[in-house]
């Protein structure tokens, strides 16, 4: 019943806000293992519409408890949201919200009413992504609408602490720069710099999120920001079983994917925000890799090489981009039949391939 603390031991809610690619899944694995380290128990609540998602698959596979909100944006979301809390019954809850979402603390507080600890908003940022939303030039602001660069904003002003993460991508003088522009654009938050991937800034920034309590969520948010931003991203997910007999080189089907999608989409006009895929091995080692490219950063991130051939494994894959769903989903099918015709004794059998853009004016709404 919303306002009533839930059975078991929920006793902290930590909300990892931020837009697509900004770092939050990585955050959420972070925590996972910090949590373990300590021996305090701790859900993921992952927040996306759809199934066959990559975050959820690839959280389960390093072992993090997770409870999908599938729908509208985590605070919207009503009795799915207290489900989800109520069967996660942990220490700790992280939540991630997706990407394109805004002022979730605030809706969230009142669905759950305040028998928990809230832990200060974290919003992750991108430096990337930041500066060219701050500075100008070529990035966030050419590739995205209106819309989306004022879902940006809203985003941030729900900060407690803006969390500048990648900063092994920076230079001192860089890192310090954009720590000041940011400061000043919104001085209610606290800046953190902080790099997942090295490890710098995180302990401290951990130590403010189990202390300290969120400030006042005196803000909403524009539902009308909130409601256009949404409904201008569309949404592919896709989960497909892959095997060969001879074996085939993981990496190589990975890529492949990756350049048709991404071709494709390039040619129609279209940026993907983010594409994402997942590996998993049924045979000899679980190993994983994950791709994802975000706008205006061209990159390819694998994991490192399996040792094998595999022979036998599921793939997720999951798009977003600011374009119409059929494109997505063209990309995607072109990807996958001209892998199955030009990688020698690949089969593909596709499991669950949704494309869709949200409804708007159906917040509540699960995407079909
Ligand atoms: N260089 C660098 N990359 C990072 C860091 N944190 C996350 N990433 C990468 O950023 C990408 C997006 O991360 P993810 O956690 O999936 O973002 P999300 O969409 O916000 O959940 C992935 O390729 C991560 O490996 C970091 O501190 N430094
Ligand atoms: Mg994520």
């Amino acid at each position: 019943m919303p306002g009533s603390r839930p059975h078991g031991q929920v006793q902290s809610f930590v909300l990892l806000g931020g837009f697509i690619g900004s770092g939050r899944t990585t955050a959420v694995a972070r925590l996972a293992r910090h949590c373990q380290e300590r021996g305090q128990s701790m859900a993921a609540l992952l927040n996306d519409r759809g199934l066959s998602l990559v975050d959820s698959a690839s959280l389960k596979w390093r072992r993090v408890r997770v409870e999908e909100v599938i729908g509208g944006c985590l605070g919207t979301q009503g009795t799915r949201l207290t489900s989800a809390v109520q069967r996660a019954g942990t220490d700790l809850l992280v939540a991630e919200p997706a990407g394109t979402c805004a002022n979730a603390l605030h809706h969230v507080r009142s669905e759950l009413g305040e028998g928990y600890r809230y832990a200060p908003v974290s919003v992750l940022v991108d430096p990337f992504m930041a500066r060219t939303f701050l500075c100008g030039g070529s990035g966030f602001r050419s590739v995205y609408s209106e819309w989306i660069v004022a879902l940006y904003r809203q985003q941030l002003e729900e900060a407690d602490l803006i969390i500048l993460n990648k900063i092994d991508l920076l230079t001192l003088a860089e890192r310090n720069e954009l720590a000041h522009l940011l400061a000043s654009e919104f001085p209610r938050s606290t800046v953190l710099k902080v790099s997942l991937l090295t490890g710098e800034g995180v302990d401290g920034w951990l130590e403010r999120l189990m202390m300290y309590e969120a400030g006042p969520t005196a803000l909403g948010g524009d539902a009308t920001v909130l409601a256009q931003a949404e409904n201008r991203f569309s949404w592919l997910n896709c989960s497909l079983q892959l095997s060969s007999i001879k074996g085939f080189d993981a990496h190589q089907v990975m890529r492949f994917v990756a350049s048709i999608v991404q071709g494709h989409a390039e040619q129609k006009g279209a940026q993907l925000a983010h594409l994402k895929m997942f590996l998993e091995t049924e045979y000899g080692p679980r190993e994983c890799v994950e791709l994802n490219q975000m706008p205006g950063q061209v990159k390819l991130e694998l994991s490192p090489e399996l040792p094998e051939p595999v022979e036998s494994a599921r793939l997720w894959i999951n798009v977003r981009s600011e374009c119409s769903p059929d494109l997505l989903n063209n990309a995607v099918n072109l990807a996958l039949q001209q892998a199955a015709e030009s990688i020698k004794h690949l089969f593909l059998r596709i499991e669950n391939l949704e494309h869709f853009r949200p409804q708007p004016g159906l917040p509540r709404h699960a995407a079909a």
